[in-house]
């Protein structure tokens, strides 16, 4: 009987302790209520565990303000600027029928549409630029990395067949 009595001490210490740590109610208070002695002999609470911080949430990168493929930071890791070749594209021609560049050169094709829906595109380097219609400028850029002549084209429809292609010379 005594020993449950003590049981039920401890158990109000215990929660006297919880108690005075969520209110920061002074030891003296207690002290009078009897139950002071008791709690003076029990051992610290264990620490209320802390909150995990929360993961840290990846920032995305910057949206490209131009929202074209064509990032200027490209140029402070590649030591040579781009070959640049601002290209037309109508019902059904491009505006230059030849590109000649050098083996291993970064080559940079803007491209736009004065008639018609169009694109540039060379497969041998993977290389596409969106499909435009008249008004909005696409680009695309690569690494002319392989010899010899190469045909770009607009992949539209019958566009090619129609005669809307060129030669990249890679030299
Ligand atoms: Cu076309």
């Amino acid at each position: 009987m005594k020993k449950i009595v003590i049981l039920i001490l401890l158990l109000a210490a215990v929660g006297g302790i919880i108690y005075v740590m969520q209110n920061k109610k002074s030891d003296s208070a207690l002290r009078e209520e009897g139950i002071g002695e008791v709690m003076e002999s029990m051992p610290e609470p264990p620490p209320v565990s802390p909150i995990d911080p929360p993961a840290p949430t990846p920032t995305p990168p910057p949206a490209d303000p131009d929202g074209g493929p064509i990032k200027d930071d490209m140029g402070d890791v590649d030591v040579a600027p781009a070959k640049v070749f601002n290209i037309t594209g109508k019902n059904f021609s491009f505006s230059q029928t030849e590109i000649k560049v050098k083996n291993g050169d970064r080559v940079l094709i803007n491209f736009e549409s004065t008639d018609g829906f169009h694109d540039w595109v060379v497969d041998e380097f993977k290389a596409n630029t969106e499909r435009v219609n008249p008004g909005t400028k696409t680009s695309v850029e690569f690494i002319a990395d392989k010899t010899g002549t190469f045909e770009y084209y607009c992949s539209v429809s019958i566009h090619r067949a129609a005669g809307m292609k060129g030669k990249l010379i890679v030299e």
